[in-house]
């Protein structure tokens, strides 16, 4: 358990805004108070397993470069287990409260699932010892069901009905061990849950397939007192071509068609919005708007890049926007910002896992003090709220309750000669927003 895979590290120290200092915090204070709540408890900070500890910083054009002098390379549990404890080490020397993790990520798979099972319950069993030694919580958990070779055509949408049903039981042992170790939510995120093309597949079958799965995880939660909250992910491609979770819009329309809704919100990652042609802003309000928001997978893209880079979020102006809509939103309950992110293949060390942190840490403190002194000014939202007034009168409340008809709109409308149209004074308000970045 003791571990000191980062000697050259020490706890990432607090220093001031101006310091030159290349590894330290110039912006977050974990107990300082914005808006009355702690830094701490606004971002609820995770890393993840998969990028931080798995990702060898491969490309499909060049072999890893990333040096894990703790990690033998093999599956042996001794190993997982090693790099279990370098990854506490890593957490409490990066300030990190929360973590996530796929189950393929800290147990491997084995040739049946009850020794791929054996094996994962003796690495929980660490996680928990860990967890409990060190204060670091679980964000959420999930299942990876997209690696192996049989899900290459879906785990509840395969065709196969034998896949169906090991993705079913590997997702429920996935449940079993966020429950255990006290995870605050559970992630659907169905990377092959989609398809390639039309002439092999019947998309009417497969949508119900997949509503018919969440509904038994719904239900094997409510058995077991599971009191997390389930989370679907959308990502419109990659690795499928045609994902079925696309985009808030598309997830919100599945989950209500299947009944799904109140069982479920959403876990808006950024640059699955860029590729969903949308910007994070944009999911995250339509979140907003339905009652949803209830996590985030903090990265960016580049964007005129069309695939999924999962760069650290270093831009002020991404994070302002973003911790804009979810303060608006009330703030996270049992989500958080999760760096679902990896180092560049070029930024190979140790050490680099931590400027990668630091910076996505600092750039959401910034954007947080940034987005509670535009909140704090008022000017934005009170042009927003000014730009509606014409709804608060009896027309519009009768409009908006839906007591309106179209009989008596025409009255009102059919003789009006003049609309009084404003300025949308996009350019002004781009200018309000940047006094404080
Ligand atoms: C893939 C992705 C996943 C999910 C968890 O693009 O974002 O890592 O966050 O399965
Ligand atoms: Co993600």
């Amino acid at each position: 358990m003791p571990s000191d895979a980062f000697p050259e590290i020490d706890i990432v120290p607090f220093v001031d805004r101006t310091s030159k200092e290349p590894l330290g915090f110039r912006h977050y204070r974990p107990d300082e108070l914005v808006e009355g709540k702690s830094m701490r408890d606004h971002m609820r900070f995770a890393s993840c397993y998969w990028h931080t500890m798995r990702n060898g910083l491969g490309d499909p054009f060049g072999t890893p470069t990333a040096r894990m002098p703790w990690d033998d390379g093999s599956d042996n549990i001794d190993n997982c287990l090693r790099r279990a404890d370098a990854f506490f080490e890593f957490l409490r020397k990066c300030r990190i409260d929360f973590y996530c993790f796929h189950d393929r990520d800290i147990a491997p798979e084995r040739s049946t699932l009850a020794e791929s099972n054996a094996d994962l319950d003796r690495v929980v069993d660490h996680f928990a010892a860990l967890s409990q030694a060190t204060g670091k919580k679980l964000l959420w958990g999930t299942a990876c069901l997209f690696a192996h070779p049989r899900y290459l055509s879906g785990a509840a949408t395969s065709p196969r009905i034998e896949v169906f049903t090991h993705a079913a039981a590997q997702v429920k042992k996935a449940i079993e061990v966020t429950h255990r170790l006290g995870g605050d939510g559970y992630v659907f995120w169905g990377g092959r849950e989609g398809y390639t093309t039309l002439l092999n597949t019947d998309m009417k079958r497969e949508r119900e397939h997949l509503a018919h799965f969440l509904h038994m995880a719904v239900e094997f939660k409510r058995s077991i007192g599971f009191k997390g909250q389930f989370f679907i992910e959308p990502k419109p491609r990659e690795p499928s071509v045609h994902q079925y979770d696309s985009d808030t819009a598309a997830c919100l329309a599945f989950l209500r068609e299947f009944g799904l809704l109140p069982h479920f919100k959403l876990n808006i990652e950024t640059n699955h919005a860029t590729l969903a042609g949308h910007t994070v802003e944009h999911e995250l309000a339509a979140c907003r708007a339905a009652g949803v928001l209830g996590s985030v997978d903090a990265n960016s893209g580049t964007e005129h890049c069309g695939w999924d880079t999962d760069e650290f979020p270093t831009d002020p102006r991404l994070t302002t926007k973003m911790m804009l809509e979810i303060l608006a939103a009330g703030g996270f309950t049992q989500g958080g910002l999760n760096f679902d992110a990896k180092r560049r293949r070029e930024s190979f060390e140790p050490s680099d896992l931590f400027h990668a942190h630091v910076a996505g840490m600092d750039a959401f403190a910034r954007g947080l003090k940034a987005a509670a002194a535009i909140r704090a000014d008022g000017r934005i939202a009170d042009f927003v709220q000014r730009r509606y007034a014409s709804w608060n009168s009896e027309l519009g409340r009768r409009i908006e309750s839906g007591d309106a008809t179209l009989e008596e709109l025409e009255k009102i409308a059919l003789h009006r000669i003049d609309w009084p149209i404003e300025s949308g004074r996009q350019e002004m308000l781009e200018h309000i927003l940047h006094e404080f970045i």
